[in-house]
């Protein structure tokens, strides 16, 4: 059986991540893979409510331990991920390592510092990034309801996750980040994003799953 692909779907706030790693999950499934979502933070854990409450500003926490917080969240569910793709089963992320470093780097915070924790996390066959100006993002709807989402901020990331694709290109080679355009229609950015990962479907059955940052 061949094994499944992590699929990562990486971008800016409001970048129509959501809506996308739901259509992804939708065509996997038409196609005859079997998939699985999982979104980064996973708010339904003990870390993922101390994440929830610290993004709706309820709690504050040290730019440090947040950022920890967040690759905990993500090593919490390691196993449930690696055991899902020896299964056979694709596992879609919304959001994943990359985005737990441009946040924290676009504070201030260290790059390589930022990048240290996830070492070793199962690498994604393939990034998808969504790509948005942080103008069009601010214009989809309104920002504000939580931690990070107002321009400035989001124009930090963005130059944080320019940082982040140089640096899987220079650990993992050309072709596992791949940036999609999310200016366009809902059904553009959707049949972008399917020309990109079918490839990889067939590609990935006889490869082992990678280690991020190794
Ligand atoms: N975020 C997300 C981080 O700062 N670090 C991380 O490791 C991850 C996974 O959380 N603004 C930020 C990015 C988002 C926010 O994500 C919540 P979402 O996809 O809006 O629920
Ligand atoms: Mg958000």
């Amino acid at each position: 059986m061949p094994r499944g692909a992590l699929i990562v779907l990486e971008g800016l706030d409001r970048s129509g991540k959501s809506t996308q790693v739901d259509r992804l999950v939708a065509r996997l499934n038409a196609e005859g893979y079997r998939a699985r979502l999982h979104k980064f933070p996973d708010r339904t854990t003990a870390i993922g409510q101390m994440i929830d409450a610290y993004l709706r500003s309820t709690a504050e926490l040290d730019d440090h331990a947040i950022h920890l917080l967040f690759s905990a969240n993500r090593w919490e569910c390691h196993s449930a991920i690696e055991k899902d793709l020896a299964d056979g089963i694709t596992v879609v992320a919304d959001r994943y390592a990359f985005s737990g470093i441009a946040f924290s780097a676009a504070k201030g915070l260290d790059f390589t510092y930022c990048l240290s924790p996830d070492t070793g996390l199962p690498l994604p066959d393939v990034t998808l990034y969504l790509t948005l100006s942080p103008e069009t993002a601010a214009q989809r709807s309104a920002y504000g309801a939580e931690r990070y989402e107002n321009v400035d901020t989001q124009t930090a990331v963005r130059a944080q996750f320019a940082k982040v694709a140089e640096e899987v290109a220079r650990w993992h080679g050309d072709g596992r980040w791949v940036e999609v355009s999310a200016e366009g229609s809902v059904e553009e950015v959707e049949r972008d994003i399917w020309g990109a990962v079918k490839g990889v479907m067939v590609r990935v059955g006889d490869e082992p799953v990678g280690r991020l940052w190794e």
